[in-house]
C-alpha cells in the first residue's frame, strides 16, 4: 500500500479524553473513531489489526477441534425469558422491539442461542463431544464504557460454547480450551496467566479468567512469577498433555483482587517470587454443567437409552479488546512495535527522497519487489518532512523499516528492526530477510 492512497488520520496531539496509552495511540494512528459513548468505527489500518487477531484466534480454535459458525447479532428475548435471564441481565442488556411489538434484544453473549440451536439439532449421544464458536459483535449497555476500545459498549467476542454427556468430558472439553487459550495468546506474543475466577451473570462453579500483566490494567493481580516461566511451545492438544499443562498451572499461586487472600498469599509464595501488579483480562472461561440445558430444555439419548441434559461451558475472548491489550503490554511511550503475527503491515518503506529522485526510485522498487515476494508493505510515498515521517511510524508500530536516504549507493539500503540498530542490507538481503523473519514459524 502506499500512504498516499491510504487513509491513515493520524492526530499530531493527544486527545484530551484519552487517559490510558493504548487510547492516547489508537486515536492518533488512526486506528479508531469514536462513534457514540462507547461504541466506535475501526478505520483501515485498526480494522487491519483486529483481522489479524481474529485469524490467530480462529486457527487456534480449529485446532482444538472447534467448530466455526454465525449466530446473529439480533436474539428474540423469547429464550432469554426461559432460561431466566432476561430479567437478570438488568439495564446492561439493550432492548428492542420490532414492528409487531415482539421483544428483540442485542446480544450481549449467545448460551441461550446456541443450546436453542444444539436442541433443535443434535439428538445423541454419537455426536458428541460438539464444540462449537463464533466471533460476533455484542453490546453490553456498561455503565461507565472507559479506555476506548478496552470497555466499550458495543465489542467483538469471539464465544466458544461445548456440549459433553458427562461431567468428566465437560471438564476435558474445558481443558482443552484452557490449553488453546494459552496458545493463542502466546502467538499474540502476550504472557495470559489464568487465574480462578468468579462466575457472575454466566455461572457455574469452575471459571478461569485469562489476564496480561500489565502496570494499566483494570485488575489487580496478585501471582506466582514461576508462572511465567511455563512453556507451552509445541504442546499438542493430546489429553495427556493437555492434563500436565493445567497441573504445572495449578502448582502456583495466581488470584485477582476479588479472590485473593493475603495469609494464603504469603504461605504459598516466597517472598522473592511474589508478584502484585496489574492486569487486564482478555478471556474468560466458563463450566455451568446444565444450567441452560435444563431450562431450555435440551436433551440428548445417552448410551444407556436415557434422556439426558448435555454439560456445558462457555469461553470467550475479547478480540476487540486485544489490540488496547496489546498495546498496553508493548507501547513504552516511545514508539509501538506490533507483534509480527498481527502488524497491520509487515515492514514500512520510509522514503526520504523527492518526486523523482534516485531515492525516490528506490524506494519503488523496493515496493515492487516486496510485493512480489508476497509481502504486505506501506511505503511512505508522502511529501511530509523525515522527521515527521519518523514520528507516525513510531506510532503506527511496523516492526521492521526500510529507511531510504539521498546518500546511500545504489543496493544499499537501511533496515532497522524497531528498538534495535540499523544495518545496511542490499535488496536480495532484505528480501532474505523478511522471509527469515515471517516465514519462519509456517
Ligand atoms: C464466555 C463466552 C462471556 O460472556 N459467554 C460467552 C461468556 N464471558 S465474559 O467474561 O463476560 O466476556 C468474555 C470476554 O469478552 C471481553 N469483554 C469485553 N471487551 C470489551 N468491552 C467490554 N465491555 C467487554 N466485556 C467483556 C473480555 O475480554 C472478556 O474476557
Amino acid at each position: 500500500m502506499r500512504l498516499s492512497n491510504y487513509f491513515l488520520p493520524i492526530l499530531k496531539e493527544n486527545p484530551s479524553e484519552a487517559k490510558i496509552k493504548s487510547h492516547q495511540l489508537m486515536l492518533r494512528s488512526g486506528m479508531i473513531r469514536q462513534s457514540s459513548s462507547g461504541i466506535y468505527s475501526w478505520l483501515p489500518l485498526g480494522f487491519k489489526v483486529l483481522k489479524n487477531i481474529e485469524k490467530i484466534v480462529r486457527e487456534e480454535q480449529n485446532k482444538a477441534g472447534a467448530i466455526e459458525l454465525l449466530m446473529p447479532t439480533i436474539q428474540s428475548a423469547d429464550i432469554w425469558k426461559e432460561s431466566g435471564r432476561y430479567d437478570d441481565y438488568g439495564k446492561e442488556m439493550l432492548r428492542i422491539k420490532d414492528r409487531q411489538d415482539r421483544d428483540l434484544l442485542y446480544g450481549p453473549t449467545n448460551e441461550e442461542l446456541i443450546t436453542q440451536i444444539f436442541k433443535d439439532n443434535v439428538r445423541s449421544y454419537k455426536n458428541l463431544p460438539l464444540i462449537l464458536y463464533h466471533i460476533q459483535w455484542k453490546f453490553r449497555d456498561e455503565i461507565r464504557p472507559r479506555f476506548g476500545v478496552m470497555r466499550c459498549r458495543e465489542f467483538l467476542m469471539k464465544d466458544t460454547y461445548s456440549f459433553d454427556i458427562s461431567k468428566q468430558d465437560a471438564v476435558n472439553s474445558y481443558k482443552k480450551m484452557f490449553l488453546s487459550y494459552l496458545k493463542t495468546f502466546e502467538k499474540l506474543e502476550l504472557k495470559a496467566i489464568p487465574m480462578q475466577a468468579s462466575t457472575g451473570p454466566i455461572g457455574g462453579d469452575l471459571s478461569h479468567e485469562f489476564i496480561i500483566l500489565t502496570d494499566t490494567g483494570e485488575s489487580e493481580v496478585f501471582l506466582d512469577k514461576n508462572l511465567l516461566k511455563i512453556d507451552i511451545k509445541n504442546i499438542g492438544y493430546s489429553e495427556k498433555n493437555t492434563s500436565e499443562i493445567i497441573e504445572k498451572y495449578s502448582k502456583f499461586y495466581s488470584a485477582t483482587d476479588e479472590k485473593y487472600n493475603k495469609t494464603e498469599f504469603d504461605n504459598l509464595v516466597k517472598k522473592e517470587n511474589q508478584l502484585h501488579t496489574k492486569g487486564i483480562e482478555v478471556g474468560h472461561i466458563f463450566y455451568f454443567g446444565d444450567k441452560y440445558s435444563k431450562s431450555l430444555k435440551a436433551l440428548i439419548n445417552s448410551k444407556e437409552g436415557k434422556n439426558i441434559n448435555p454439560q456445558m461451558g462457555s469461553y470467550g475472548i475479547g478480540i476487540s479488546r486485544l489490540p488496547a491489550a496489546i498495546i498496553e503490554a508493548k507501547y513504552n511511550n516511545q514508539f509501538m512495535k506490533w507483534p509480527k503475527s498481527i502488524t497491520p503491515f509487515q515492514v514500512a518503506i520510509i522514503n526520504l527522497g523527492k518526486n523523482g529522485d534516485d531515492a525516490d526510485k528506490k524506494s519503488n522498487e523496493i515496493y515492487q519487489i516486496l510485493k512480489i515476494n508476497h509481502f504486505d508493505p506501506l511505503l511512505d510515498d508522502t511529501s511530509e518532512s523525515p522527521s515527521s515521517k519518523f514520528k507516525n511510524f513510531d506510532l503506527i508500530g511496523i516492526p521492521y523499516q526500510i529507511i531510504i536516504g539521498t546518500k546511500m549507493n545504489k543496493d544499499e539500503y537501511e533496515f532497522k528492526e524497531l528498538g534495535k540498530d540499523k544495518v545496511i542490507l542490499s535488496k536480495d538481503e532484505i528480501v532474505n530477510r523478511l522471509k527469515e523473519i515471517y516465514n519462519s514459524d509456517k
